[in-house]
């Protein structure tokens, strides 16, 4: 039995020491030292084995037993680098190469526009109130005071989704919903879609963006209005713009007036741009009709207010000087990455 223990040991280094992969070397060891392996099987037969012997072979057993595991560490760790060297050797890595230049893309010009508008009013106190494209008629036109024969109720104009149910044709009827949810004061800037009933051409979209404001508190005038909107414009278009109120008619505001803004080309002098005006139109402005209030559950006899709209496609193909409303919506790199 001695002798078959020193054969195992003999016969398991001389074949380890050649052994240079991980698989072969498990191979082996199961051979040697699994439960069908060598070793182990001399071990059972242990119990054959008169007292006097037993002690000593057992000892001779577990020397045997520790020098092949032994063995199988070192060679296992041999094996390891061998093939961590072999893989560094092969995956050669050249740091020379000049790095893969990454693509950042930006927000869309619109988006821009939207967000450097609502920064200049976040900056005077507003907040941003959003509300949903699918509209009911009496939000989008009841409230806002708007006459049921009105044209701008026609099925030619708005995209009726039922008798009661419109795609909104202004952001207003978010103002509306704030306002019927919220206690005066209120200064609110509605960005957002709406929907009309045109036909796609240089300067219309059937869908395309606005915003509106809405400031409601006791005492405010017309004087509150056009400071707002004088502010609003130079931080838009430069310290040098000044603005002009055209009287106008809207059914939500009294009085109303359309908003102009001196050439930010030529700043009023006339060029090309303001189409020797001078001035540009951006905005439609006036004082919430008292009726507006009134439908909203605000006293119109404490409190009053102001509101303003603008397109924003209108006012960004204006100031990036672009002359079809449609290079906006079909998203052509070329054209975007300009921005
Ligand atoms: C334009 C003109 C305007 C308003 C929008 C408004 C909203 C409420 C009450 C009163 Cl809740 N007015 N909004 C007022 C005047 C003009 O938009 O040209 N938009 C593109």
């Amino acid at each position: 039995m001695e002798q078959r223990l020193r054969g195992i040991l003999e016969d398991a280094m001389a074949e380890m020491s050649g052994i240079t992969d991980g698989r072969t070397l498990e191979e082996a060891r199961v051979r040697y030292l699994g439960k069908k392996g060598r070793l182990t099987e001399v071990l059972r037969g242990m119990g054959a084995l008169g007292a006097d012997e037993r002690p000593v072979i057992g000892k001779l057993a577990n020397e045997v037993r520790e020098k092949i595991e032994a063995m199988f560490g070192s060679v296992a760790e041999k094996v390891e680098k061998a093939a961590l060297a072999e893989k560094l050797g092969k995956e050669k890595l050249d740091v020379t190469i000049p790095g893969r230049r990454r693509k950042i893309g930006k927000k869309h010009p619109l988006t821009q526009a939207i967000e450097e508008m609502e920064e200049i009013f976040i900056g005077l106190g507003y907040e941003i109130a959003e509300g949903p494209e699918i509209e009911t008629v009496y939000h989008n036109f009841d409230a806002l005071n708007t006459e049921e024969n009105h044209p701008s109720r026609d099925e030619q104009d708005t995209f009726y989704i039922s008798d009661n149910v419109v795609l909104r044709t202004q952001t207003s009827p978010v103002q509306i919903r704030v306002m019927k949810s919220t206690p005066p004061p209120i200064r609110i800037i509605c960005p957002g879609r709406v929907y009309r009933a045109d036909t796609v051409d240089a300067t219309h979209s059937p869908v395309f963006h606005q915003i509106e404001g809405l400031v409601i508190d006791k005492g405010v005038t017309m004087g509150d209005l056009i400071g707002t909107l004088r502010l609003f414009a130079k931080n838009l278009f430069g310290e040098k713009t000044e603005i002009r109120l055209r009287p106008h008619h809207f059914p939500f505001t009294e009085p109303s007036a359309e908003v102009d803004v001196s050439c930010w080309v030529c700043e009023g002098t006339g060029c090309r741009v303001c189409k020797g005006e001078g001035w540009i139109e951006i905005l439609g402005a006036g004082m919430v009709h008292p009726n507006v209030l009134k439908a909203c559950g605000i006293d119109p006899e404490e409190y009053s207010g102001f509101a303003f709209g603008m397109g924003v496609e209108r006012a960004a193909m204006g100031r990036h000087n672009i002359s079809d409303m449609r290079l906006l919506f079909e998203n052509d790199l070329r054209f975007l990455s300009q921005f």
